[in-house]
């Protein structure tokens, strides 16, 4: 089977909760100690992958992790039942469910060696992300096990890595060799910058990427201190689209003109900050939308509703759409509870370009499987998790028996401890 591209959506956790744990994303800190609805949220993103595959995609799923992480309080001296409330919000997260914070993914033929590599995001900015790669990489290692794929351990701290929400790939097509686009951050005004050079550079190197097609970018100050804390905020890039904010990077002018040196076909939709400002662009997520090309060919934009209800954002749509722009379809997706930190359609799913057959089938889904996995979510996962709950050790024993049985019924078990 030729290569394709699969989207991997992080399947979100049964202790889905707002904590405010992210300085530099609006959404999260506004958030914080909002009450969260954990079973809602798994099967808004069940649905947001019902999508995928009835537009003809290929879909696959990462696992929540084991929370609260134990063996990361443990290795900070305490434990749930005695750590401070912040540590046991920071063990409790169910920030994996952001995929695309899960790794950097360069397709095979993009690589000296011809595998497709894999390198797992340290995600040391955050404490409550920088725990999150032992577990990452655990089920990076079951699902690409196959010689096609090779998976890299994390770049050291200090070096920042935020994994492919910092990552684009343009290409003619998918299975074709592509410039792969690595954007970080230097400063970001109050905020921190998450993505560091050092760590994009030491990835590249690890991937044996040609150095001639790759190339690094800086993500502007401006949109990080607007909330932008990746780049997929304000861009997104697909075969031969990219999709970005005029105020995205530092020097859009060089970046464009690398761009269109390297692959002249690139078609570089940009939104103009006096139709779509910064602060509606991050507001509504329109640039964390997956863009795909389903079976039929037809570039495809799939926003959250939060795109829809914006009437700047939905407008541009509308006009780009009628103008035969390079995006044909919008689709609209409901992932409220994941948007209420931070998290848009995008930052739900890690793109890997390979041969399905090259993968572990137990991290695939048809909708057979996703109909198992829902019914498995509403008899399982929390209704709501408040501020308040987080201390509550039935909670915590209702969260932990909801992944054995997720795990158990995927024949996962394996996965149990990390
Ligand atoms: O890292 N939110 C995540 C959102 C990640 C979005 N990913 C991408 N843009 N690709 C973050 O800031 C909030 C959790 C809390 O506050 O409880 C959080 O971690």
């Amino acid at each position: 089977m030729p290569l394709m591209e699969i989207n991997f959506d992080g399947l979100i956790g049964p202790s889905h909760n707002y904590a405010g744990l992210s300085p530099g994303n609006l959404a999260a800190t506004r958030n914080a100690g909002a009450v969260s609805e954990p079973r809602a949220a798994a099967l808004q993103g069940i649905a947001k992958m019902r999508a995928n595959l009835r537009l003809g995609l290929t879909q696959g799923i990462l696992l929540p992790h084991a929370r609260p992480d134990h063996r990361w309080l443990a290795s900070l001296s305490t434990d749930y039942a005695g750590a401070a409330p912040h540590l046991c919000a920071q063990a409790l997260s169910a920030s994996a469910m952001w995929a695309a914070n899960a790794a950097t993914v360069s397709p095979a033929p993009d690589t000296a060696d011809g595998r497709c590599h894999l390198s797992v995001a340290n995600l040391v900015t955050m404490p409550h992300r920088s725990h999150e790669w032992p577990g990452t990489l655990a089920q990076l290692r079951l699902a690409f096990a196959n010689d096609a794929f090779a998976i890299h351990g994390p770049v050291p701290a200090p070096f920042g890595d935020e994994g492919a929400a910092n990552h684009m790939r343009l290409c003619p097509r998918h299975g074709e060799p592509g410039v792969e686009v690595f954007v970080y951050g230097v400063s970001g005004g109050p905020f921190p910058a998450r993505q560091h050079r050092e760590a994009s550079a030491a990835v590249a190197r690890a991937h044996g990427l040609d150095p001639q097609r790759t190339l690094f970018v800086q993500q502007s100050e401006e949109a990080i201190a607007a909330g932008a804390f990746h780049n997929d905020v304000v861009a997104v890039a697909n075969e031969r689209v990219l999709f970005a904010h005029e105020q995205a990077f530092a020097d859009k002018v060089g970046f464009y003109a690398d761009l269109t040196r390297l692959m002249p076909e690139v078609e570089i939709v940009e939104v103009p900050a006096d139709r779509v400002s910064l602060e509606d662009a991050i507001g509504s997520y329109l640039f964390n939308a997956q863009l795909v090309t389903p079976p039929d060919g037809q570039p495809t934009l799939i926003v959250p509703t939060e795109a829809r209800d914006n009437e700047a954002v939905w407008g541009w749509l509308q006009d780009h759409l009628a103008g035969n722009g390079a995006i044909r379809r919008v689709e609209v997706v409901d992932v409220r509870q994941s948007m209420a930190n931070g998290g848009g359609p995008a930052c739900l799913r890690l793109r890997v370009v390979a041969d399905p057959a090259t993968i572990d089938p137990r991290f695939l889904v048809d909708e057979g499987r996703l109909d198992r996995l829902a019914a498995l979510i509403e008899a399982h996962w929390p209704e709501t998790i408040g501020a308040d709950d987080i201390a509550d050790p039935a909670l915590i024993a209702r969260i932990e028996g909801a992944r054995r049985a997720l795990l158990e019924a995927l024949d996962l078990v394996e996965l149990l401890d990390s």
